[in-house]
């Protein structure tokens, strides 16, 4: 009876304490915006799909923390609370073939599995459902070791112009950003940016924006957002590409409309279309 009642009191303590821990935890990373965007660099406006793929990133780490901490804490109870007591001999009462067990432990990990893929399913659909008449549509261009950039007349484009983009080369010293190849976008309108590559697969990566996706040779790729918020961003290839991949850079610069269309309007005619692709894959052609 004695004993009894010291473990319960010893379990009520753990409790107690794993709770103010818990609370603080939430406590101290509610003051910071860093740790509520999951230290992700971006701000939820940047695009209209950060503040999506933010929540999804966020609330899977919240789900995954809770599910870590329930195990970490039933591990260290079993380890606690079944120890080998003082004077025990022998093996202690083996079980095996537990039904009541066996599907707590499936169904669970089942039940995260589906509501995991539910959500990341539901974001994937509404980030990657194409546009129905895109304001603009930019055909960018993979190439060892940058970037050209087609903007295609449709939307608020008037006629094809095109940006060819030349390597970074990086020496070690302060690089003038300025000379990177630069892609140009309207604040507020729907972009559709049509990947391509002419060459080896790169991948288009800018980070604030949260997306990254892979341009491969033969298969062309896209992606779609609407940039809410101007500024200047990085970007880089996010795919091993050859010798100068590091110095695949490129800048996207998210201006007002007025702005846009006087960067268009000095750019040259036309677009840097198939012919100048290298295609090393497919020399048979
Ligand atoms: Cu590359």
């Amino acid at each position: 009876m004695r004993s009894q009642n010291r473990t319960s009191s010893q379990r009520t303590r753990i409790i107690t304490v794993s709770a103010v821990a818990v609370t603080s935890a939430l406590a101290l990373s509610g003051c910071s915006s860093e740790v509520q965007r999951g230290w992700l660099p971006t701000e939820r406006d940047t695009t209209s799909n950060t503040g999506i793929l933010t929540d999804l990133w966020v609330n899977s780490w919240i789900a995954a923390m809770v599910i870590g901490l329930i195990t970490w804490g039933l591990m260290l109870w079993c380890v606690v609370a079944y120890r080998r007591r003082k004077g025990a001999t022998g093996f202690p009462r083996q079980i095996s073939y537990n039904l009541p067990l066996e599907i707590f432990y499936t169904a669970i990990p089942l039940f995260l599995i589906v509501t995991f893929f539910y959500f990341t399913d539901r974001d994937q659909r509404a980030v990657d459902t194409p546009q129905q008449n895109p304001d603009v549509t930019v055909n960018v261009v993979g190439k060892q070791w940058s970037w050209d950039f087609n903007y295609k007349q449709g939307g608020v484009i008037k006629e094809d112009v095109h940006e060819g983009g030349v390597q970074a080369h990086l020496t070690g010293q302060p690089y003038n950003l300025d000379t990177l190849p630069t892609l140009y976008l309207p604040v507020n309108k729907s972009v559709t940016v049509e990947l391509t590559s002419r060459d080896v697969i790169h991948s288009f990566w800018v980070p604030a924006f949260l997306q990254k996706r892979d341009m491969i040779p033969g298969k062309p790729n896209t992606m779609y957002f609407t940039p809410q918020k101007e500024g200047t961003y990085d970007g880089k290839c996010a795919e091993l590409c050859g010798e100068y991949h590091s110095e695949m850079l490129f800048r996207v610069k998210v201006v007002s409309e007025a702005e846009f269309q006087s960067h268009l309007a000095g750019l040259d005619k036309g677009l840097l279309d198939e012919k100048y692709d290298r295609n090393p894959n497919l020399n048979e052609k």
